[in-house]
């Protein structure tokens, strides 16, 4: 495998709304991710990459983009972002923007021109089609619920859009548009940008033909991922885009991709690929229901467990993978990850470890390193998130009572990541002097950088010294490119895996006791009689390593040098 810039960096996902507000109007601004680069680089963050920071009438919280070349006046000025730039590059950090290229807002300019001459040019770079018998092209349910079919005004036409009817499609058909995009994107890589994050990309294939499908729900719709899954040829566009743009950049590129038809991982991240690299959904996708967030499945261990493994052996000898427990569109991981019993500090560790030490690009969403958990809301109206209000009445129509529907957002709402970062134990959080945009998880007295930063049992002190461990000269080579041999899976409750690095035999074991046993991993078998061992990490001091034998107790975890 041909060596890459980023192969061996850490990421760090900034959703900036929420991470520092510096003058006191409740959102989160450039100012304060700039004040806080220090705090990122002595984490061991290499790559930052921002949830979207342009001009924006937010209604999905910036993922409806205004104008692609400016900064939204809320987050602050295109100076202050190049600002970022430089500060990130004395630091040797990377900054690393969304790119949202499916869709646009409304309020673009694109497609105001485009609705105030449905002939003309810019007609055309959104899909404006023609209805069938008076109604909508065809009966599919965007991300959001409802139609992806809106009416063009004094037209017999619709326009489509796969999530909020503020964010209309781009037709990515037209080489036009493309051609537009392609020079956005080469504007922002030329001021130095590292590259992008990707957002939805899955969705800009669509059928040639808008046919309706069998009826999934009441609503006689059917989710729109039905035609995504059928449309063919999206690696026709997404190698122009790679060629055109991050190609000529040596940019580094993570796609988000659902999905995606069996077979593809290479062409979206082998050595050709269009990406550098994806997340792994692969763990995220076993909680899906069928109909919405109300028959969400619960995570059960050893599917979960051995789904992440599976998913790591598939991209072995293609590529790497980016690896998550949480991100904005997600609840906290540990809330979601970690059985009842480990929903503590040891626990949070324990799953940093088994997390970060997989093969591939960890990124560690903001307030992930002080381990910040979902967050009980008591009505519907404290939510913000669009997505949350639209699986809520979802709850309800299924005939869900108030409590239920509540708990259904409890468990799976996308504002669990987005309540303001806790930095310390003083007035909100210490988020902001005003007052937040979206009300604090009111655990911030207990949980928050502050009292994290200087007290060495605490999850912040144990995230640094993960990353530092994974990143140090000794054991870098391994930790980036050693491969991924699953270990003791017959032992319940136990998530451990070897890495290994096939050419000098060298072999680190990480292990963590997800189940409410103790349980004894015996080594010689898998370490071939090599007494050579060391302790490299642990989450408890109390952890047992002796004659071969690791003892682990409920919540304790260990990595082990062979
Ligand atoms: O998400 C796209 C996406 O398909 C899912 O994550 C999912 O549809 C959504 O979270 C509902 O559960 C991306 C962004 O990450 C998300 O924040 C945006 O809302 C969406 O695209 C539209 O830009
Ligand atoms: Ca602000």
């Amino acid at each position: 495998m041909n060596k890459k810039w980023w192969h061996d960096k850490i990421a760090y996902q900034i959703y900036p709304k929420s991470f520092l507000d510096t003058n006191g109007d409740g959102i989160g601004d450039l100012r304060g991710i700039i004040s806080k680069l220090d705090y990122l680089k002595d984490l061991g963050i290499d790559i930052i990459w921002l949830s979207p920071i342009y001009k924006s009438p937010f209604v999905d919280q910036g993922y409806d983009i205004a104008d692609y070349y400016s900064i939204a006046e809320e987050f602050g000025t295109m100076e202050e972002f190049d600002e970022l730039l430089d500060e990130a590059k004395k630091r040797d950090m990377h900054i690393v923007m969304d790119l949202v290229a499916n869709h646009c807002s409304d309020q673009h300019e694109w497609f105001r021109k485009a609705l105030a001459d449905p002939e003309g040019e810019y007609a055309d770079y959104f899909y404006f089609v023609k209805g069938k018998d008076g109604k909508e092209p065809s009966n599919l349910r965007g991300y959001f619920g409802g139609s992806i079919w809106e009416p063009v005004p004094g037209t017999d036409r619709y326009y489509l859009h796969m999530f909020a009817k503020e964010q209309p499609d781009l037709n990515w058909e037209n080489p036009k548009m493309r051609r537009d995009l392609y020079d956005m994107i080469n504007w922002w890589l030329e001021k130095g940008l590292a590259g992008f994050r990707i957002d939805a990309i899955i969705n800009i294939k669509k059928t040639p033909e808008f046919k309706s499908y069998e009826p999934d729900g009441p609503d006689g719709m059917v989710f729109c991922t039905k035609m995504v899954e059928e449309a063919q040829g999206i690696g026709e566009f997404l190698q122009e885009l790679k060629r055109e743009t991050f190609d000529k950049y040596d940019a580094f590129t993570v796609g988000e991709v659902f999905n995606m038809k069996e077979d593809e991982l290479r062409e979206f991240i082998g050595e050709e690929g269009h990406f550098s690299t994806m997340f792994d959904f692969s763990a995220h996708s076993l909680t899906f229901g069928e109909h919405g967030w109300y028959d969400a499945k619960p995570i059960e261990f050893t599917s979960w467990r051995d789904t992440l493994l599976k998913s790591q052996k598939d991209v072995e000898s293609i590529g790497f993978m980016a690896n998550i427990i949480e991100n904005h569109d997600e609840p906290r991981g540990v809330s979601r990850y970690l059985p009842e019993h480990a929903q503590n500090d040891a626990g949070k560790k324990m799953l940093a470890t088994t997390s970060i030490l997989l093969r591939g690009i960890p990124f560690v969403f903001q307030g992930q390193e002080i381990g910040m958990e979902n967050c009980r809301r008591s009505d519907i109206s404290e939510y913000n998130d669009i997505n949350t209000l639209d699986q809520y009445q979802l709850a309800m129509d299924a005939g869900c009572t108030k409590e239920e529907a509540l708990q259904c957002c409890y468990e799976n709402s996308r504002d669990n990541a987005r309540t303001p970062m806790q930095w310390s134990d003083g007035p909100n959080g210490g988020f902001t002097t005003g007052t937040p945009w979206l009300a604090m998880n009111p655990n911030f007295t207990e949980i928050n950088v502050e009292d994290q930063l200087n007290r060495p049992d605490s999850v912040l002190s144990y995230y640094k010294k993960l990353i530092s461990l994974r990143k140090s000269e000794e054991y870098k080579e391994i930790f980036t490119y050693g491969s991924v041999e699953p270990a003791f899976t017959d032992l319940p409750g136990i998530f451990a895996y070897w890495r290994v690095d096939e050419e000098t035999g060298r072999k680190i074991l990480v292990a963590g006791n997800f189940g409410n046993q103790p349980q004894e991993l015996r080594l010689e078998a898998s370490a071939q009689d090599n007494p050579e061992t060391v302790l490299l990490l642990s989450n408890d001091e109390s952890v047992a390593y002796r004659d071969l034998i690791l003892t682990l107790k409920p919540c304790q975890c260990a990595v082990i040098s062979v």
